[in-house]
């Protein structure tokens, strides 16, 4: 399956009641772009969870080419996703690769919001394209935790680096960055515990994984991933300005967008976080995961 129908399939929820939403929108014919026509209109955006903000220009921006005008369905739409497109682009690569030795990726978040699954996801999109990864199951509170990123490993062909029960993760992320190192890996992608944005402690926890890789290659780690559930909303929203704010992350992997009815909230998301968006997981298998891109995204949202 490429990108695209991926993403139609994954938003599929999103992709419904937006369907059903322009449908009820367009359902008179000759209707005019009036100020009835532009509420509904915004009111179908915010149905998406894009947030206000966006929702507010988008069709401030249909008022401003069309007010007055009896309007075709494909003539606003084609505005809308333009500037739909406009508010997210981004300009980053999904990874910003080391220079030489392995690029380090450190993922966190709260707990559930889908950093493993993520992670398995990413590591078989990077085993596919030719790279070799290990795996640092740097998530030592819970026994469980580890025995889950092993099994992908295992099933991945990824090498994997745990530690003791409850032992420093820093350690075991050390661990892993130089077993990365001394095996010549292409990447090591690290696991984390779930921990909330204000368990201080936690956050310095991240902090200090983030100083220990560090020392072992310059510039690492070259991501940090923030792993956020999409079915969680605006709320999400602010947990993502938090968590960035406390330990700096490089981007976002959103996970779940196919249990939502709401995938407008990446819109928000860009808009508001301030981070790329570097992927999206769609489902629960190792495959249903891509490359965030703005553009197809959006024409998927709207096919
Ligand atoms: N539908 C769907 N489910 C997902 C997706 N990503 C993860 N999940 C599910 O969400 C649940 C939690 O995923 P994990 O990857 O274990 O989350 P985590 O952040 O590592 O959790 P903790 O380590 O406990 O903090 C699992 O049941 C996953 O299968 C996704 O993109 N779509
Ligand atoms: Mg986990």
């Amino acid at each position: 399956m490429g990108f695209f129908d991926k993403i139609k399939k994954g938003l599929g929820r999103t992709v419904q009641v937006l369907q059903t939403d322009v449908r009820d929108l367009f359902k008179l014919d000759g209707r005019p772009v009036d100020e009835e026509f532009l509420n509904d209109l915004f009111e179908t955006l915010v149905r998406t969870d894009m947030g206000v903000d966006a929702a507010r220009e988008t069709s401030d921006e249909i008022k401003k080419q069309f007010r007055g005008r009896v309007v075709k369905k494909e003539d606003v739409l084609e505005v809308v996703k333009n500037k739909l497109k406009d508010l997210m682009a981004q300009d980053a690569p999904p990874v910003r690769f080391a220079q030489s030795g392995p690029t380090v990726i450190l993922f966190c978040g709260v707990n559930g919001c889908g950093k493993t699954t993520s992670i398995a996801k990413l590591t078989k999109a990077m085993i596919d394209a030719g790279n070799t990864v290990v795996l640092g199951a740097a998530d030592t509170f819970r026994a469980a935790a580890v025995d889950q990123l092993k099994i992908w490993a295992e099933r991945l062909g990824a090498e994997i680096v745990t530690g003791p029960p409850q032992s420093d993760p820093a350690s075991v992320a050390h661990k892993a960055v130089a077993k990365a190192i001394e095996t010549n890996a292409d990447l090591c992608v690290v696991d984390t515990a779930g921990r909330l944005q204000t368990q201080k402690n936690l956050m310095n926890e991240l902090e200090k994984i983030k100083r220990v890789v560090a020392k072992q290659i310059p510039d690492a780690p070259h991501e940090t991933f923030l792993v956020l559930d999409a079915t969680t909303g605006q709320n999400g929203l602010a947990q993502a300005k938090k968590f960035t704010e406390a330990v700096a992350c490089t981007g976002i992997v959103l996970s779940k967008l196919d249990g939502t009815a709401k995938g407008g909230a990446v819109v928000a998301i860009r808009q508001k976080v301030g981070l790329p968006v570097k992927y999206v997981g769609l489902g629960e298998s190792e495959n249903d995961f891509a490359v965030f891109d703005p553009n197809e995204f959006v024409d998927a949202m709207f096919a």
